[in-house]
């Protein structure tokens, strides 16, 4: 195989998962803007995201976020998932919306409080079992306003006693996926806020517990593609919730902000055999559309990640080895950028061609006429989840 052509064969593999959340309404704390034709309940969103990846061809499955995704029968939600041609992917876990959350869910001060937290992780293994997902992602809430507030170390106590409990629960094939955010909701101290937390937790817990590193939960100017390298290299990095953010956590689509930044992610991934089925680091999306058109912009997104994915496997590892050794450090760094320099989308819409896809996935979407048939069929679509 040429070189070239093993880098579309990567291509070829690649999978991209879209979050449910990301198909229904959404907004600031501000205002929700509705828009005409989202989904109005889960079989819907799936409807939404069959046809993200039909058009794309690299976004296989689908994550849920229970409960804002609930049903009674998730068994048959899988089936319907597989009648479209997509499967369902992570469970993303809520211990965050209920009034009782208020000082926290799995690291609150009352145990009341934190068994129904890990009662409601338990369920979400459950639910895992039914649908045949790998993954449970947890995103804990969790944290302190003011100094004093709670004991921040027996939080930690907590905390772990509540994991070991739902980790005991996982089945053979079954990981957990914990994300850390440095703050919001909590602004003092939040339980989970870096990846060194997260590691430490999941290092105890065992093979089973990985970290997720959510690109918009860091604060700015952080490396983080020296901690995906390092995740990698401890066996550590479970998945990616690929998002853009200019100041917080602003759920942009992937790529928008820093398109340079995912390149170096994605280069690192692919250095640290991170890329592809068998590595079992999960690509996941998580964003919200606000203004935009949301399946345009989850398939931008795809397109996104694709095309920062084409870059990092064309860097020329050999001479980039060659500069390092040599010290050549303006080398090095030429060819680095050559690779992020080039023009991927020819080579994309190749690859498209060559998987029987229309090269152009927005025009095509564009042209299949379901924006308008969403919008004719559909009255009266869901927020995503907020409030909903
Ligand atoms: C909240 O910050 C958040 O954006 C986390 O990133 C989760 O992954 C997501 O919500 C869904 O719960
Ligand atoms: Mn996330
Ligand atoms: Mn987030």
């Amino acid at each position: 195989m040429t070189e070239l052509a093993a880098v579309k064969a990567a291509l070829k593999t690649q999978a991209v998962e879209t979050p449910s959340w990301a198909y229904g309404n959404s907004g600031t704390r501000f205002k929700v803007f509705a828009q005409a034709g989202v989904p109005r309940d889960p079989r819907e969103k799936l409807d939404d995201a069959a046809k993200v990846h039909e058009f794309t061809g690299v976004a296989p499955t689908v994550a849920l976020h229970i409960p804002w995704d609930k049903v009674d029968d998730y068994a048959a939600l899988a089936k319907y998932a597989g009648e479209r041609g997509v499967k369902l992917g992570a469970i993303n876990s809520n211990t965050f919306q209920d009034d009782d959350y208020k000082l926290g869910s799995i690291c609150h001060p009352d145990a009341a409080v934190r068994r129904k937290a890990v009662d409601h992780l338990l369920e979400c293994v459950d639910i895992m079992d039914a649908t045949g997902s790998a993954d449970l992602k947890l995103w804990f809430a969790d944290g302190t306003n003011y100094p004093g507030q709670d004991d921040v170390r027996e939080r930690q106590d907590r905390l772990a006693e509540g994991l070991a409990e739902v980790y005991a629960r996982l089945g053979e094939g079954q990981r957990m996926l914990l994300e850390y955010k440095f703050f919001e909701p909590a602004f003092y101290t939040t339980d989970v806020p870096d990846w060194g937390t997260a590691y430490a937790h999941c290092l105890k817990l065992g093979t089973k517990a990985q970290v997720v590193v959510d690109t918009g939960h860091h604060a700015p100017g952080t490396n983080i593609e020296f901690i995906v390298a390092t995740l990698l290299r401890e066996g550590k990095l479970g998945g990616f919730d690929f998002n853009s953010r200019f100041y917080a956590d602003d759920d942009l689509m992937v790529g928008a902000a820093d398109p340079f930044q995912l390149f170096r992610i994605m280069y690192e991934v692919v250095r640290g055999g991170g890329f592809g089925a068998e590595s079992g680091v999960a690509f996941m999306l998580d964003q919200c559309h606000n203004i935009e058109a949301k399946i345009p912009a989850i398939i931008r997104s795809v397109m996104n990640v694709q095309e920062a994915t084409a870059k990092a496997l064309l860097v020329d590892r050999g001479a980039l080895a060659a500069a390092q050794r040599e010290g050549d450090v303006l080398g090095a760094n030429a060819v680095l950028m050559d690779a992020y320099n080039t023009d991927v989308r020819p080579l994309l819409r190749e690859v498209r061609g060559e998987m029987g896809l229309d090269p152009e996935p927005l025009a095509a979407y564009a042209r299949s006429g379901w924006a308008e048939k969403i919008v004719a069929e559909r009255v009266g679509g869901r927020q995503a989840g907020w409030g909903a």
